[in-house]
């Protein structure tokens, strides 16, 4: 059977969902295309390709940190539906691949094109090539090159999650208001880098157009430091997104081998469809990681899921992970509370 997009009776208000804290330049990007009408899928490529121009964003696009040989590598996929995807992962000279991957989508009777293949296809695309590691990027990689040397054993260590940072300074900055005025939750700003908060991690978007159209996208460079070819959940269907017409979207951040480990989207989706509503099924995907990994306290993921009918939630292994909300009359960033670390505590 082939899905058809699902046409909601009642029409709901568009929206736009976007991780972590860039998340509000990628809704300022594509928010324009939903509030004019516009199809969702093209909301949420411009939304990616907002934070992958970004050089201040150190985990998407140019700028984004390099693996062990000190190359970039970039993953991106989108959906529409199950026989609507379009996936690219270990891309080196092209900076969109949530745009490159849309192609593979629309012009490919393939899902997922990988390295060489998939360059080459971008470049017969009319993509054009560009050096994806930025000065700051390569000065970083030094330095860990440098820590590793020092101090061999924490190599994989060093294969973390940027995602932590944020994470961590979100815990601060709340320590620090608790502390000062009381308030539970500060309002928390866009990173980049040189701020205080620096910016991290997969921009995962997911979006409802006014026709009741859902899309998702995701890009990432990944994680830093990781072995040269390793390849995250991000562009894998079903595990960094997964979107069904009829029944929800769900989008994944943090650690990519958690989440390929547990079919984190994909899982979401399903519960969705089984009844769930979006925050039971992010429980439970919670639960699934906890109850299946050692967790580390590098350790972090974060997801998204939304229904057709415009219900969303999110939810994170640790407190820190935000998701930026754009619907009309609404533009904010909104922080998840953590679930293991609730876990720990009851
Ligand atoms: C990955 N999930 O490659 C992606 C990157 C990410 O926190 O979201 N990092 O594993």
């Amino acid at each position: 059977m082939v899905l058809r997009f699902g046409h909601n009776a009642a029409m709901p208000q568009p929206l736009l969902l976007s991780t972590w804290s860039f998340g509000v330049k990628a809704n300022a990007a594509g928010w324009p295309v939903l509030a004019g009408g516009g199809f969702a899928l093209d909301a949420v490529e411009r939304a990616c390709i907002a934070v992958e121009d970004d050089p201040e964003v150190d985990s998407v696009g140019f700028g984004g940190l390099p693996d062990r040989s000190g190359r970039v590598s970039l993953d991106g996929c989108v959906m529409l539906s199950p026989s609507r995807c379009g996936s690219v992962c270990f891309i080196r000279r092209f900076n969109h691949p949530a745009s490159i991957a849309r192609r593979v989508m629309e012009q490919t009777p393939h899902v997922m094109l990988a390295g060489e293949g998939a360059e080459a296809f971008a470049m017969s695309q009319g993509f054009v090539p560009e050096e994806l590691l930025s000065k700051e990027a390569a000065a970083h990689h030094r330095e860990m090159l440098a820590a590793i040397e020092r101090d061999p054993a924490t190599a994989f260590q060093r294969v973390i999650s940027p995602a932590n940072r944020e994470e961590m300074n979100v815990r601060r900055s709340n320590q620090k208001s608790v502390a000062r005025d009381g308030s539970p939750s500060p309002r928390p700003s866009p990173g980049g880098r040189g701020s205080d908060e620096p910016s991290h991690d997969t921009v995962g978007v997911l979006a409802l157009d006014q026709a009741g159209r859902l899309a998702g996208a995701c890009s990432t460079s990944g994680l830093a430091m990781k072995l040269p070819g390793r390849v995250g959940d991000s562009p894998i269907i079903g595990h960094g997104l997964y979107v069904h017409p009829e029944f929800g979207a769900a989008v994944a951040t943090g650690n990519g081998e958690l989440v390929m480990g547990t079919c984190g989207s994909f899982l979401a989706v399903e519960m969705m469809r089984r009844g769930a509503k979006p925050v039971e099924a992010l429980r439970e995907c919670m639960n699934r990681l906890i109850e299946s990994f050692d967790l580390q306290p590098q350790h972090q993921v974060g997801m998204m899921a939304l229904t057709p009918g415009g219900a969303w939630a999110h939810m994170s292994l640790r407190a820190g992970y935000r998701t930026a909300v754009r619907s009309e009359g609404r533009d904010e960033l909104v922080e998840s509370a953590g679930c293991f670390d609730d876990s720990l505590r009851s």
